[in-house]
């Protein structure tokens, strides 16, 4: 029988539900060697609880995540709460020696990411950050092409993350708007992930000038008994420097009328140039200066043949996939790494690299300058 790999979730809402379907999924699919077990959730919400408990499959519940993290069943802690929290779970979990997988961002600020770095570290565990948009094939097909080559030295790193969930001034206030439970708004959310995969394919960014902005500074309070403060940007736009000379400009908004998930990268290189819109996550626009000449345009690469990234797990070419498979490929990838003893990235330090830009460009916001990042972690 194969072994298994015991899994403890904490949190039941959108993440927490995004990654269960993982855990159940990545078995049916991908050969494993290690089975993962949906040992135990938890949750604040009993009635909330029991219901996510049942609807996947999760075997029994806790409502306090200390008695979780501290289970002898458990081997490995999935964090899928809000910002404030990571830290802290993370760290005990460490501590107890479980190895542990965490939603983005990795934590409130960079002080806090190395602490989760050094505690993963010391205790030797598994440590990933959830940064699913590494694993979409279209994605993983771009940084293919980068480092073969294909689009030379990169020049551009555009990236806009635009939703319009805050437009209606009358929409209550969540825990997102909350600078104390999320560290940032739509910043820390979505040009996370922008950030990270700025990373991945184009490498470390060295400085960072931004503008930030609370568009509506008041909304009523989920129970309604009166008007809350919001206190979490809106939206926060900033350009900066790559190490190795390339700029980009990143845009994260939750003002973008109309717009609802639409992540947007452009890379220009001195030999070509990619797309890939979220929207779109089977394709990917390649533009190469070799095919100059009167056929030359984009070329739009459908990202479902057995030979890209992923794919061979799944359908047909033309077959396409959805946003729930790049969970799947992320909690593949965690658990060959923890049944191998293996590292798996994005990992905490990419989590902290990642924070450091983060905090960078709100310090920028907030003082209208560029500041650097540091060269080191
Ligand atoms: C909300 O803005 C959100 O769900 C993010 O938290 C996710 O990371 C992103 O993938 C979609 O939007």
């Amino acid at each position: 029988m194969s072994k298994e790999i015991n899994v403890g979730i904490v949190g039941t809402k959108f993440m927490g539900r995004a990654h269960s379907n993982a855990f159940i999924d990545v078995a049916h699919f991908f050969d494993l060697p290690a089975r993962p077990v949906l040992r135990a959730a938890c949750g604040r919400n009993v009635s909330d609880l029991e219901a996510f408990a049942k609807r996947f499959g999760w075997q029994t519940t806790e409502t306090s995540w200390e008695r979780l993290v501290a289970r002898d069943d458990i081997d490995l802690v999935d964090i899928c709460t809000s910002n404030v929290t990571h830290m802290p779970i993370a760290v005990a979990a460490a501590k107890a020696g479980k190895h542990v997988f965490c939603e983005k961002p990795i934590a409130m600020n960079a002080e806090e990411a190395r602490q989760m770095l050094d505690a993963a570290c010391e205790a030797n565990v598994r440590h990933m950050v959830a940064f699913n948009y590494r694993r979409v094939p279209a994605v993983m097909l771009a940084k293919q092409l980068i480092d073969e080559g294909k689009i030379g030295k990169v020049r551009h790193f555009n990236a806009v993350y635009y939703q319009d969930w805050l437009v209606d001034p009358n929409s209550h206030i969540v825990w997102r708007h909350d600078v104390k439970e999320g560290g940032s708004g739509a910043h820390g959310d979505m040009n996370a992930h922008t950030v990270d995969l700025a990373r991945y394919l184009v490498g470390e960014i060295e400085a960072v000038c931004g503008a930030k902005e609370i568009f509506v500074k008041e909304r009523p309070l989920a129970d309604g008994s009166g008007m809350g403060i919001v206190t979490a940007d809106d939206a926060l736009y900033f350009i900066a420097k790559f190490r190795d000379g390339a700029l980009g400009n990143f845009m994260a908004t939750r003002f973008a009328t109309g717009r609802k998930n639409y992540l947007r990268l452009e890379i220009f290189g001195s030999e070509g140039a990619l797309i890939f819109n979220l929207e779109r996550l089977n394709e990917l626009e390649y533009y190469s200066r070799a095919d100059e000449g009167k056929e030359q345009g984009f070329r739009n690469i459908v990202v479902t043949e057995e030979s890209h990234p992923f794919i061979s797990a799944w359908w047909p070419p033309g077959h396409i996939i959805g946003w729930e498979h790049t969970f799947i490929h992320e909690v593949r990838d965690l658990l060959l790494a923890v049944h191998r003893g293996e590292s798996v990235y994005p990992d905490f330090y990419d989590g902290l690299r990642c924070q450091q830009v983060l905090d960078a460009a709100l310090e920028s916001a907030a003082e209208e300058r560029w500041v650097e990042i540091p060269s080191e972690a």
